[in-house]
């Protein structure tokens, strides 16, 4: 289906679009259909924008890549319908490994998001000679590399399902959640959880690793300072102020969710 660049929800019908065309591919399942309406909800009540403490999480993720040792990606289909370019663009700047790990796993679809990541320019990609299993996992997502996600020290795990953040936290390793649902157990449990639409939360991550990969002493201090807990409180609150606001304006007679701005404590 073409869609209309002047549709006013056009960014979020292309996302869809892309899901349905890499469903029909086998990359992404049915349930991964499911699980994007449920971001989708999230995200409108977030305004279908970045909050502050959104960004403050990106880029103090965007730190912990850079100052890693063993940086790796986990992909998994939903990631690579909506973000395979921009996934492979931040590998590359990081540097970082990628690894097709997925949820519903077959070798067929780790074979054709492996196949997906590649045609956006993506090389060594990981996943589909696993050499290791995640201890405390029962499902096929156990299975890792230890060139990748088992021997990673910081691990961006953007869709995640809380079974692995956890695990993986438990493994000692520093765990970026890319997650719209705050309450999820990925975000409770990620070490730098991040509440924002993938496909931004990649492009902004890309922005902030070009920004602080000459600036060691700013890298540095963005890591020292981040705080998690007070940054999913900052989440909470801005939820918080979402709703006040829609409260008040459907006294006043509706409001759209893209004109909401900011309120200056959290701009
Ligand atoms: O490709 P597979 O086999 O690995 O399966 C992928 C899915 C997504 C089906 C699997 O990981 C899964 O079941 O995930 P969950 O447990 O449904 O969690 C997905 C989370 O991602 C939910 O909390 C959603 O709110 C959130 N989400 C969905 N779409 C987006 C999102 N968060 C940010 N950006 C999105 N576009």
């Amino acid at each position: 289906m073409k869609i209309p660049r002047s549709h006013p929800r056009y960014d979020s019908l292309v996302r869809r679009e892309r899901l349905v065309r890499a469903w029909k591919a086998g990359i992404v399942v049915p349930e991964g259909l499911i699980a994007h309406g449920r971001g989708e909800a999230w995200d409108y009540l977030f305004g279908e924008m970045t909050s502050a403490p959104a960004l403050v999480a990106e880029r103090a993720a965007a730190a912990y890549l850079l100052a890693a040792a063993r940086p790796v990606i986990s992909v998994n289909g939903n990631v690579a319908a909506l973000a395979s370019r921009e996934v492979v663009r931040l590998a590359k700047m990081i540097p970082a490994r990628i690894e097709v790990n997925l949820f519903h796993r077959s070798e067929v679809r780790v074979r054709r998001v492996v196949r997906e990541l590649e045609r956006a320019g993506a090389r060594n990609v990981l996943g589909l000679r696993p050499n290791a299993r995640i201890p405390g996992i029962e499902s096929k997502r156990a299975l890792s590399h230890r060139d990748g996600i088992f021997g990673a020290d910081v691990v961006l795990v953007p869709l995640e399902d809380g079974d692995r953040a956890e695990a993986l936290v438990r493994m000692k390793k520093t765990v970026i959640s890319v997650d719209l649902n705050p309450l999820s157990r990925t975000s409770q449990g990620a070490t730098i959880p991040i509440v924002d639409e993938l496909t931004r939360a990649v492009l902004n991550l890309c922005k902030f690793v070009d920004e602080l990969k000459p600036d060691e002493t700013e890298t540095l201090r963005v890591r020292r300072v981040y705080n998690r807990n007070g940054n999913l409180g900052a989440v909470y609150s801005f939820l918080e102020w979402r709703l006040g606001r829609l409260r008040r304006s459907v006294t006043r007679g509706g409001m759209r969710s893209k004109s909401a701005s900011q309120p200056s404590s959290v701009r």
